[in-house]
């Protein structure tokens, strides 16, 4: 509990927001993960305190845009499969083995703000600092802050502030997982004429030539894309808005059947994921924040 110690008695203020076990929300066995529950009359999020990771987004009347497995643990250290993990600082696989897309997902944040604005939606707000565990990773003092409000829409804002005292190569990425009746019947907008980076078995280039569908296996890259993707389905389209430059497409195929957190599930999740990776990562200089700002809505 000690990311809320602090926090304990004026989250009782807040109305709509409250702090639960994953135990007691979803089931499974002992003290599970510590999850933010964020409710108002417009739309109702959870959140893991571990990573900062959005789990569910049930805009009042709706269903949840989200996907979170019904396999995953709710494990310390380990992300939860689904929902919104931050990769960060890198994203995918690290040149030297180090933990894949970053140790921001792995680690306790600490829930800094929570307020109800006067517009009825809810503001959230978490941080991770340096520590002795994330030195080890990557050796340089950083805030990072995450900002959650919870509405009609799910708006987040991601800062990273590098507080070293050399230029550090940096890359990052939201990567949600939406939920969807069939995969294989959806289409992505908004990513026609943009660069594909194709990482099935080693790297291929081309252009992305219509909408994204999923036939089988997908892991793309998408670089320099337009601010919206449209993720069109039986069940509706969701609307994603960012101000990031890369947009990755992601679903296992009938790998997930050996994924103890996935197996058959693979078939109802797509992830649309934005962000600043591979050719539009950056080299952030001493003092600078980066910010990446991402809305969702049905
Ligand atoms: O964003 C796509 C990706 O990098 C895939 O290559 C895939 O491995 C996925 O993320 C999930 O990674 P994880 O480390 O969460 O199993």
């Amino acid at each position: 509990m000690s990311s809320l110690s602090a926090f304990d008695s004026r989250l009782a203020d807040v109305p709509g927001v409250s702090v639960v076990s994953s135990t007691a929300l979803v089931g499974g066995e002992g003290d599970g993960l510590q999850i933010l529950v964020i409710d108002n009359a417009q739309g109702r999020a959870t959140l893991t305190l571990q990573g900062s990771q959005l789990l569910s987004f049930t805009p009042t009347g709706s269903r949840d845009l989200l996907w979170t497995s019904p396999l995953t643990a709710y494990a310390e250290g380990k992300a939860v499969r689904g929902g919104i993990p931050l990769c960060m600082p890198w994203f995918g696989k690290h040149p030297d083995d180090l933990p894949a897309h970053g140790f921001a997902r792995n680690s306790l944040w600490t829930l800094t703000t929570a307020e109800a604005l006067a517009d009825g939606r809810t503001r959230v707000q978490l941080e991770l600092t340096e520590s002795e565990a994330t030195l080890k990773l990557w050796p340089h003092p950083f805030r990072f802050a995450y900002t959650v409000i919870v509405g009609k829409a799910l708006e987040v804002e991601l800062l990273a502030e590098h507080k070293g005292t050399t230029p550090v190569k940096f890359s990052a990425a939201m990567h949600t997982y939406f939920s969807v009746p069939e995969v294989a019947d959806i289409a992505i907008d908004g990513l026609d004429g943009c660069a594909r980076i194709d990482t099935i078995g080693g790297v291929s280039r081309a252009v992305q030539q219509g909408p994204v569908t999923i036939v089988g296996r997908h892991d793309s890259v998408y670089l320099d894309v337009p601010a919206e993707q449209i993720i069109k389905s039986s069940a509706g389209s969701t609307h994603v808005v960012s101000n990031t430059k890369s947009a990755i497409v992601w679903n296992p195929g009938e790998d997930a059947l050996k994924a103890a957190d996935v197996r058959e599930h693979y078939l109802h999740f797509v992830c649309v994921e934005r962000g600043d990776v591979f050719d539009n990562a950056l080299e952030l200089a001493p003092g600078q924040t980066y910010r990446a700002t991402m809305t969702i809505s049905g």
